[in-house]
């Protein structure tokens, strides 16, 4: 019995998992083809021997990951015991005592759906038709004639995130040989979203390390330069991670140049209300493009202007020339999320129904959010004044306050971020990103000598 056994194991042929490198587009195309495929090849189906036959695991080749850039951070913050620890990595909003915060329009919202006693059953595929609704006129405006004429094709998403990674699996089905269009730098997820929707993706210029502010010339020419017909993705307000967003007139001359290569404008708009602290001045750079009669995608996000992380709430809208068009495009989007989560959590989208949809919650929900952007140009200000006080070299720190949004790009660069959080517990991205969301008026002071020594004190 015991050799009929061991002559089983000897005999069973194991599929073990072998490492595809990371981020590699040509390998993650090539591996498309089945013949191509390093779980198909010889070595993945190989015999095991007696030695490693009972041990060995099916993921031996299963590397480990890197931890995410952003998300990662807030990992080593909790593992952190020292007191004096702040997290300035992801762009969360805190209250001036650096607690989370839960909106009271979004309270009041699922008051009422406890009330009403709303049910659980499936969305449609497209996520709720209220949500939908209110989430394209805030973005577009209600009387704008592309919602009027029905030429928007809008899905509830997954948040921002999800919102944009249908999208970019709608670029790779229908556009395959196109290619997207970055920012140098842009938010980290957007190269990791692209590679795993298979849309090749090159990076134009935007920041300017010497001015401390946008390569205007540099981001036209590079927009120029693209193939035709790219998809120019663009950050709609408070550019993530530099905070530095074109002027009314450069974006005009960015249309100008998306429109004379014929590039198809995708925005991602994450922070809607939460930059100016105005939504309809935050939507300005959107509403122009529709405007100027561009056909564009736009993706939403309500985590950060209703608080509403957690929830994973936004949507996809792609403005269309005609409403069949609109028709056709919503209707292949449908296909493309069913495969991939079915329909959208109802949670989030009601609450957004109800804040967006009822007037005075409407308006309550303004007042919150100016007040959120007003705590974070406060200590955007006082920061720029410690910075400015107790740096006696004479370096000028106003870039702090010319960059708007929650976030501030310090020029402080890898070892000089490692340096505050090494020596001062302060966490923040490895490209020198803090959030000023997660900083008080009271830690400041702390946070201004700890970039003054990081700056000075570290090559
Ligand atoms: N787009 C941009 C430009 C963002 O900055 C973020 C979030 C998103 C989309 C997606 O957010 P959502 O999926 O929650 O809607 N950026 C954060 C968080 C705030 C993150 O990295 O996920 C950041 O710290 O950069």
């Amino acid at each position: 019995m015991a050799s009929a056994l061991a002559s089983v194991a000897l005999s069973t042929t194991f599929a073990r998992a072998v490492p595809l490198p990371e981020n590699s587009m040509v390998q993650r195309i090539g591996a498309e083809k089945k013949h191509d495929n390093p779980l198909f090849k010889g070595k993945a189906f190989r015999r095991v021997s007696m030695a490693v036959s009972v041990n060995v695991s099916r993921f031996e080749g299963v590397t480990m990951a890197p931890p995410d850039p952003i998300l990662g951070v807030s990992e080593a913050f909790r593992a952190d015991t020292n007191d004096l620890k702040l997290n300035l990595g992801v762009g969360a909003y805190r209250t001036e005592e650096l607690q989370p915060y839960v909106l009271n329009v979004v309270k009041k919202a699922e008051k009422l759906m406890l009330e009403r006693g709303e049910n659980k059953e499936y969305l449609p595929i497209e996520g709720l038709a209220a949500f939908n609704k209110v989430t394209a006129e805030l973005l577009f405006g209600a009387d704008n004639s592309v919602i009027q004429e029905g030429r928007v094709a809008t899905i509830q998403g997954l948040s921002g995130t999800g919102s944009l990674r249908l999208a970019a699996a709608f670029i790779h089905r229908y556009f395959p040989d196109a290619k997207a269009l970055i920012s140098s730098p842009t938010w980290g997820n957007h190269k990791n979203i692209f590679n795993d929707a298979r849309v090749p993706w090159s990076e134009y210029r935007y920041y300017d390390p010497r001015t401390v502010g946008l390569d205007f010339d540099g981001m036209v020419a590079d927009i120029k330069a693209a193939p035709d017909g790219s998809f120019v993705l663009l950050h709609g307000c408070a550019h993530n991670p530099t905070g530095i967003d074109p002027t009314p007139e450069q974006w005009e001359k960015i249309a100008d140049v998306i429109q004379e290569k014929n590039h198809i404008p995708f925005f991602d708009v994450a922070y809607q209300g939460f930059a100016s602290g105005s939504l309809d001045a935050d939507a300005y750079s959107v509403r122009l493009f529709v405007r100027r009669g561009f056909e564009l995608l736009v993706a939403q996000s309500y985590s950060k202007n209703l608080g509403l992380y957690a929830e994973r709430i936004g949507a996809i809208n792609v403005v269309c020339s005609s409403s069949d068009a609109g028709t056709r495009v919503k209707s292949q989007l449908k296909r493309l999320a069913r495969p991939m989560y079915s329909n959208p959590p109802v949670h989030g989208a009601r609450i957004v129904a109800n804040v967006v949809g009822d007037p005075n919650l409407f308006n309550e929900w303004k007042q919150e959010m100016e007040l959120m952007a007003g705590r974070i140009k406060n200590v955007r200000q006082r920061l720029y004044e410690n910075l400015s006080e107790k740096d006696k070299s004479g370096k000028d720190w106003s870039f702090v306050l010319k960059q708007i949004g929650m976030f501030s790009y310090t020029g402080l660069h890898k070892a000089q971020s490692d340096h505050m959080t090494d020596k001062w517990h302060i966490y923040m991205t490895k490209d020198g990103r803090i959030s000023l969301a997660g900083l008080s008026l009271s830690k400041c002071e702390y946070l201004a000598d700890a970039i003054i020594d990081s700056f000075h004190n570290v090559d």
